[in-house]
């Protein structure tokens, strides 16, 4: 059961007085066509009860099924609707992000498709979103979006979040702006938004950059434009590539050693992003094994755990003398998105530092 049975009677409710706000916005002109990509989370999570908002099942509901519970997605945009994984995102893979970058790629060149909406897990969405956000090669909108409580919920976010999503991705206004987060009414960019909270609606944040805008009444509201390279505007192209580069992270905190780091770079790793402590510190403990994994050709990105503001480069270590790459103010996750898909391209540590100070 997809909703609770009160919940229908509500909806129903709600929902013709969004028909007919649809309708008079129908009759204005043309409808957008909209395509849902799902991926799975908890936008497609059923839970035992309608009070069941932990220690539910994601990823469990199919993608014409999300579309039939919310009616007034017709009413705003042709909206068609295609499975292409259906996994809890802790699973997601590069594999995953290939094959969905593709697709995306393909489907945007096609005349008859005017925006996408991704829905997806929202453990690794920032990651996903920001992976997109380097490799589409269009200026139409890309709408990520998920929900914090499963579809059977009581007051489950999921439809609201899905109608804001389809009306941003049919809105000409979201082109241009790189790929989109749209969650709780607050529209994010890819760069910036991060996971916030395990569990509140309102998880998805930017805390010190802030989101780029709001939906409203399924209308967006947009205040500022993003500032570093994104989409059409990369040097990035994943069209051939069947794989990616194995770049991993390690982890600092008082006592670390260099077991995390050696393992890593035992294990293949082509690249290492080391979530510093403070402004990208280099424990003492740690800094021989990063040293020791450049001389063997990994490139090395110094990032920080803090979660906001710049790793400096030159800044608490000398990255000119271990030619290592400062991370920007990028997070641990996303500056091993950005060092991978650098890898693809070169290994010259000065055109990756060019890199991350552009995107
Ligand atoms: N496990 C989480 C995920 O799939 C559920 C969610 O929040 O979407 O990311």
């Amino acid at each position: 059961m997809l909703f609770h049975p009160t919940r229908r009677a509500t909806l129903a409710l709600f929902g013709s007085l969004f028909l007919l706000a649809g309708g008079v916005q129908a009759q204005a002109g043309k409808l957008p066509n909209v395509r849902i990509l799902a991926t799975g989370g908890t936008i497609a999570g059923t839970g035992a009860t309608s009070t069941t908002t932990v220690g539910y099942t994601a990823a469990t509901v199919g993608v014409q099924a999300l579309i039939q519970a919310v009616p007034e997605l017709a009413k705003v945009a042709n909206v068609t609707g295609e499975q292409v994984f259906q996994i809890a995102s802790e699973n997601m893979g590069n594999e995953h992000w290939l094959q969905l970058a593709k697709r995306v790629n393909q489907l945007l060149a096609q005349p008859d498709v005017d925006g996408i909406v991704i829905t997806h897990g929202t453990d690794t969405l920032e990651e996903t979103a920001y992976f997109l956000n380097l490799v589409v090669k269009s200026r139409k909108p890309v709408v990520l979006v998920g929900s914090m409580r499963p579809s059977t919920a009581l007051s489950a976010d999921g439809p609201i979040n899905l109608y804001n999503a389809v009306q941003l991705a049919g809105n000409p206004a979201a082109a241009g702006k790189g790929v989109l987060v749209a969650m709780n009414d607050q529209i994010h960019t890819a760069r910036d938004v991060t996971k916030a909270n395990t569990t509140t609606a309102d998880t998805f944040r930017a805390a010190e950059l802030g989101m780029i805008g709001y939906i409203q009444s399924g209308k967006p509201y947009f205040y500022r434009e993003p500032t570093r390279k994104h989409t059409v505007d990369t040097e990035f192209d994943v069209s051939k590539l069947a794989s990616l580069p194995q770049v991993d992270v390690a982890y600092a905190y008082a006592n670390v050693g260099a077991v995390a780091v050696n393992a890593l770079v035992a294990a293949g790793a082509k690249g290492l992003v080391h979530a510093g402590v403070g402004n990208g510190s280099l424990p003492a403990n740690t800094k021989p094994a990063l040293v020791a994994a450049r001389a063997k050709g990994v490139v090395i990105v110094r990032s920080s755990r803090v979660g906001q503001g710049i790793v400096a480069r030159n800044g608490e270590a000398n990255d000119d003398q271990l030619d290592f790459v400062a991370g920007d103010n990028l997070s641990p996750q996303k500056a091993r998105i950005l060092l991978m898909l650098a890898l693809t391209k070169t290994g010259d540590t000065r055109e990756i530092q060019r890199m991350f100070n552009t995107y």
